[in-house]
């Protein structure tokens, strides 16, 4: 599946290039193009040019209010949605200009939902979007703030605002939990710049899977773009997983070859286990409308089973949602499966924004 990019505020534009570097490893590992070109829309010049060292064929950096870059009303949500107003057409004609913009399947807006041009942003340009290309997926990957940000009323309200644009007009919403993506030590930068690589790489097997062309990389019963575009709708969660495979998995011989399978199996689950735990936010398996899941394995014969495994599990604990399965022969040593969780009728997690900001706001009323 090959994506539209566009990166809206600090935070958007850095998780924007964080997909330029996935389409890098995509083309070097799996010979695969899985983004035709990412935007970067952001009002400060500075941050914009801290990225500029990346992959220049793919990035390219759209500058918007520049006047504005250090100005408290840059914090704000409709400050953001007006400044993307007012550059509409510049913004279009850039994106339109895409050297494969006929080729790619969908657009991918990012943003931080706490902040202000990007929180503000990204709706409209999705509106835009969807307005102008019918027919051709726009998704938004929304990062919910920290919690030391939470206390912080204005950066409640801008999330809540964006969350609630957004949902109308895009196709499907990633929700990214920063909190669950927090980097350990290290100086803010750094920090940021790894919970952004372990945010973005969830994404890099089923857009592979969903764009292999090389027969190298064909499983069994292979994931095509409309699964995943079927599958997205809605409030979306996103998680991926690992569990290694031992050297047992290397011996000959029948019994051990019975026994490498059930290993398989239990593998798997384990993986898919540790998949729905590392989900990029909060949310119940039951509240899914659809699911998707990818395996990716080494072992071509025994990924039938553990695929299967996997779907009757997920079907259990989805309470009978719509469940989607494929597998990929990209991993060597380990079993990975990836996940998306989506048609969420429920996310803890948004209805509290939703809950703090209306109270923030009456209060303010009065
Ligand atoms: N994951 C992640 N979150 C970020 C990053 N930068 C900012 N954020 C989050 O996004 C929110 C919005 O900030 P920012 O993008 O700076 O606002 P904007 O420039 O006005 O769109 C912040 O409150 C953070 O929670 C980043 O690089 N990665
Ligand atoms: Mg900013």
């Amino acid at each position: 599946m090959k994506l539209l990019v566009v990166g809206v505020g600090d935070c958007g534009c850095r998780l924007a290039a964080e997909f330029v570097r996935l389409q890098r490893r995509a083309r070097a590992e799996r010979n695969v193009n899985i983004v035709a070109g990412a935007y970067a829309i952001n009002n400060n010049q500075a941050s914009l040019a801290e990225l500029a060292a990346i992959e220049a064929e793919f990035w390219h950096p759209i500058l918007i209010g520049r006047d504005y870059a250090s100005s408290d009303v840059s914090k704000l949500n409709e400050f953001g949605a007006k400044l993307a107003r007012d550059e509409r057409d510049r913004i279009m004609a850039a994106i339109r200009a895409t050297p494969d913009f006929f080729e790619t399947d969908a657009f991918l807006l990012i943003a931080g939902a706490a902040g202000g041009v990007g929180s503000g942003g990204i709706s409209v340009i999705a509106q835009m979007l969807r307005q102008r290309y019918v027919g051709r997926p726009v998704y938004a990957v929304v990062t919910l703030p920290f919690e030391s940000e939470e206390l912080n009323s204005e950066c409640v309200c801008n999330t809540a605002i964006c969350l609630k644009s957004v949902y109308k007009v895009a196709d499907a919403v990633f929700l990214v939990d920063n909190e669950r993506f927090k980097a350990g030590d290290g100086a803010p930068p750094q920090k940021l710049g790894e919970s952004n690589r372990k945010i973005v790489d969830i994404f890099y097997d089923l857009l592979c899977a969903s764009g292999a062309v090389d027969s190298k990389y064909v499983g069994a019963r292979n994931l095509g773009i409309g699964d995943v575009i079927q599958t997205l709708a809605g409030w979306t969660a996103i998680g991926v997983a690992r569990a290694e495979l031992t050297s047992a998995r290397f011996s000959f011989g029948k019994s051990v070859d019975f026994q490498k399978k059930g290993g398989g199996v239990v593998k798997a689950l384990e993986a898919m286990n540790a998949a729905l735990s590392a989900l990029s936010v909060d949310c119940r398996l039951e509240d899914a409308g659809r699911v998707l899941y990818l395996l990716s394995a080494p072992i071509r014969e025994a990924s039938l089973d553990m695929s299967r495994v996997i779907g009757n599990r997920l079907s259990e604990l989805s309470r009978g949602s719509d469940i989607r399965g494929a597998d990929f022969p990209g991993e060597r040593n380990g079993i990975q499966v990836s996940a998306l969780i989506s048609e969420l009728a429920y996310v803890e997690k948004v209805k509290s924004y939703y809950d703090r900001a209306a109270t923030l706001i009456s209060e303010r009323g009065k």
